[in-house]
């Protein structure tokens, strides 16, 4: 699934850096995308909703969903 979410803790390369290895953690497969002006973070995963903002909860960055599916 796809989904948009913004990372409001997120503001510079370490931030980003902590996001993606979490997710390729737990799925390698994971595409992860970042606009760190607008703290946006772009995620392409098998993972379900729930599952992607508990492991980017659990890296430390509370993310709040944007939207999903987006073309
Ligand atoms: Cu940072």
């Amino acid at each position: 699934m796809m989904l948009r979410l913004r990372v409001e803790k997120m503001v510079c390369g370490h931030c980003i850096k902590a996001i993606a290895k979490a997710m390729q953690t737990a799925d390698s497969q994971a595409q992860v995308n970042v606009r760190l002006d607008d703290k946006i973070v772009e995620i392409s995963s098998t993972k379900g909703e729930d599952e992607i903002i508990t492991i980017i909860a659990d890296a430390g960055y509370s993310a709040e969903l944007i939207n999903e599916n987006f073309a």
